[in-house]
């Protein structure tokens, strides 16, 4: 597919398309087709059964927003929990917050780090050696069913619900990781694009009502998951944790002396106050 075009097949309606500049892999891993190529204007890009997962150039937007707004939040997050995030983007962000001992990550696809480690090694750059990193090679459903291991902040970094990915949007796997969480703690999920993942957010917040006080979205427009806003879950049992003062998500923020591209305090603060299409899924 060198000097042709990558279409996504992710909705039935619309594609968004990526010249192909060159393949770097190809795989039927286990449990999915990968494909790593670089396109001129984000870089290397990774795509799982046809949609696109995260890229060199964008990757920093979803992953700063999926982790350290629930560990800032938090404010004491000392053991957090991956589900997915093969890429290790994600890890690297929850392992740049010194207070935080432990990182569990669970993902399903050993080929999706081993890979990613090889070929787009900017995005974990070097998390999966830090002595913090616990990487578990299984399936995150069973995990949190089994463990008797609590955490503070659980993120599920997964891909949507089509494919190996479907399990992580069940209410069985909502209740898990709500058995898994210590009081206090913090729940947030990828959960599409409302343009076109239509479904998918009244479904998720639907099921996470039942299990816990507080359930909420937030979002940050990233550029390759094409159709606007993506939306992140987010639930917990008390309201105070997504209404902070920005003051004190600044303080917070600037004590972890974290570098960022795409996250500020006021971002995080600001990422709350969610379109009226979100909350009338919301309040649906
Ligand atoms: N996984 C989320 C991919 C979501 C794509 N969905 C979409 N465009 N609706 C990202 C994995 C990055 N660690």
């Amino acid at each position: 597919m060198t000097g042709e075009w990558f279409t996504e097949t992710l909705h039935p309606a619309v594609a968004q398309r990526f010249r192909v500049e060159k393949v770097v892999y190809r795989d039927k891993t286990e449990h999915q087709d990968l494909v790593i190529f670089e396109n001129a204007a984000f870089g290397r890009i990774l795509a799982l059964d046809g949609v696109i997962q995260t890229t060199t150039g964008d990757e920093f937007v979803y992953h700063e927003m999926l982790a350290h707004v629930p560990i800032l939040a938090h404010g004491r997050a000392r053991q957090v929990l991956i589900i997915g995030g093969g890429d290790g983007g994600m890890l690297r962000r929850c392992l740049m917050h010194a207070g935080v001992e432990k990182v569990t990550m669970v993902e399903i696809d050993r080929s999706v780090v081993d890979l990613c480690r090889e070929y787009l090694p900017s995005i974990s750059d070097g998390a999966f050696d830090d002595p913090r990193t616990d990487l578990v090679i299984a399936d995150g459903c069973r995990f949190v069913k089994e463990t008797d291991q609590r955490y503070d902040v659980i993120i599920v970094d997964s891909t949507d619900p089509i494919g190996p990915g479907a399990v992580l949007f069940t209410p069985e796997f909502y209740a898990d990781c709500k058995r898994c969480l210590t009081p206090g703690g913090v729940f947030v999920n990828q959960n599409g694009v409302p343009f076109l993942d239509e479904g998918e957010q009244p479904r998720t917040y639907a099921k996470l009502r039942v299990l816990f006080r507080d359930v909420w979205a937030y979002g940050a427009p990233v550029p390759t998951y094409y159709g606007g806003l993506m939306t992140f879950g987010w639930a917990s049992d008390d309201p105070a944790l997504r209404a902070l003062p920005v003051e004190e998500i600044r303080r917070r923020f600037e004590a972890a002396r974290i570098e960022t591209r795409w996250y500020t305090p006021e971002l995080h603060a600001a990422s709350f106050a969610v379109p009226r299409l979100v909350l009338d899924i919301l309040e649906r």
